[in-house]
């Protein structure tokens, strides 16, 4: 499954006007607002279709009392608004998966309550022979499982970046590198569940819906958060997950079903699904047209979409460590790609003027990150570390990211300052 060219296809239809949910119209707002740099006008389908589609799924979903469920100690978690993303000093010495208690949290609305007995999974749309289908906890245990372990990571991991590093404009949550994490999800292949549900050969995208509030931008009312993609992508490694860790999925995260999608960009996750809408012909959502696509100067088209992640590193510390001076010390971290496994690694401790190679260590199920450590002796004084990975395909992490103006795919080398008395 070639997502480039999904990518590509998608773009064409929806310049041509192709596109259910989605009109030439919206199209010429859309470009308007982002050639303007202003919020975005509503550009998906009407907020009262998509809406009906949550609540024909039957469940129903009350806001918990704060935006995340689950404690917030400062030492783990830096909390930005209804999001909140983990400490890297919080990862030293915790093992290949980031535990429940410090996996990061991006929260469009707020954590929805949801009673999992009563709770169901409803696919409907042009893509199935009949339906709509409905489907349990239950239903959805008694399949065949599958284990796998998979990155979330926001889109806009590393956003703040583009200001504090390339001095840009971007807006969004202000994330560092905090909005990744790498779990263990257990749950059924997505694609034993559609053929399960009368899967149609006609059927070309995917869309899951969830039962999280009503996402309101600019006044407007976007309807339930919810995001397409390719029936092929559905078919080969997308799962509907109801443990993370060994344990049930948590509130924060999803329970009591979420999508995982390896590899695409996390809005693809969807978590506390409540429907699934396979369709015969392509699907639009703000989620893919006003949203995660690349708007800016180096973008000349009304925005170019992606799905796919980049190549990224980040040191287990935090800016402005104090280390003890002549004292030897072993800096240690990760670095991922979405494109496959990492190949190398290389350190700096003095801004960028010398690298060393750093000695890969642990284990790696599914190779979706490696953990690298590497001795340091630090003279006294400030200095700037920085880490740079290359995959297995070549990919490597440049001086500078491409800047585009919702602040995405930050995947330049990060300068952090440290220093040693
Ligand atoms: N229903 C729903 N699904 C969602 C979101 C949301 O707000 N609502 N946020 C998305 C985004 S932008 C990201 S990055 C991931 C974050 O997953 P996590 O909170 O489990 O880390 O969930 C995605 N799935
Ligand atoms: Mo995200």
């Amino acid at each position: 499954m070639n997502e480039v060219e999904y990518d590509e296809r998608r773009l064409q239809d929806f310049v041509a006007g192709r596109a259910r949910g989605f009109s030439r119209r919206d199209l010429l707002r859309l470009t308007a607002a982002a050639g303007a740099g202003t919020a975005l006008a509503a550009a998906g389908s009407s907020p009262a279709a998509a809406g009906s589609s949550a609540a024909a799924a039957g469940s129903s979903a009350a806001a918990a009392a704060t935006p995340i469920v689950k404690p917030l100690p400062p030492e783990l978690f830096r909390a930005l608004g209804t999001n909140a993303e983990t400490r890297w000093a919080a990862l030293k010495d915790v093992g290949y998966y980031v535990p429940v208690d410090r996996f990061f949290v991006r929260n469009h609305t707020s954590t929805p309550v949801i009673d999992g007995a009563s709770w169901s999974l409803s696919l409907f749309g042009s893509g199935l022979r009949d339906g709509p289908v409905r489907f349990s906890l239950d239903d959805l245990r008694r399949l065949p499982s599958v284990t796998v372990a998979a990155a979330v990571e926001c889109a806009g991991n590393g956003r703040s970046y583009f200001t504090s590093q390339q001095g840009q404009t971007v807006s969004g949550t202000a994330w560092t590198l905090g909005a990744v994490g790498v779990a263990k999800w257990r749950g059924v292949k997505l694609s034993t569940v559609l053929r399960r549900a009368g899967l149609s050969r006609h059927a070309v995208d995917v869309q899951p819906v969830g039962l999280d509030a009503n996402f309101v931008s600019g006044g407007v009312d976007l309807g339930p958060v919810r995001r397409p993609f390719p029936i092929e992508k559905a078919l080969d490694d997308v799962i509907l997950a109801y443990e993370m860790n060994g344990v049930p999925l948590p509130p924060d995260h999803g329970y009591p079903v979420r999508v995982v999608v390896p590899g695409w960009i996390g809005i693809a996750s969807i978590k506390w699904v409540g429907s699934i809408e396979v369709s015969a012909e392509p699907l639009f959502s703000p989620w893919n047209t006003q949203f995660y696509r690349l708007f800016g100067s180096a973008y000349p088209v009304e925005g170019q979409p992606f799905d796919g992640q980049v190549v990224k590193s980040a040191f287990e510390l935090d800016a402005g460590t104090v280390f003890e001076a002549g004292k030897r010390t072993v800096l240690t971290g990760r670095s991922w790609s979405a494109h496959g496994p990492i190949r190398k690694v290389e350190v700096s401790t003095d801004g960028g003027a010398t690298w060393k190679r750093a000695r890969f260590y642990g284990a790696s199920p599914g190779q979706v990150w490696q953990r690298w450590e590497l001795a340091w002796t630090p003279a006294a004084g400030a200095h700037e570390l920085l880490a740079r990975a290359t995959d297995v395909r070549g990919n490597t992490q440049p001086d500078v990211a491409v800047h585009n103006t919702l602040g995405y795919l930050f995947d330049a080398v990060v300068k952090v300052p440290v220093s040693a008395a």
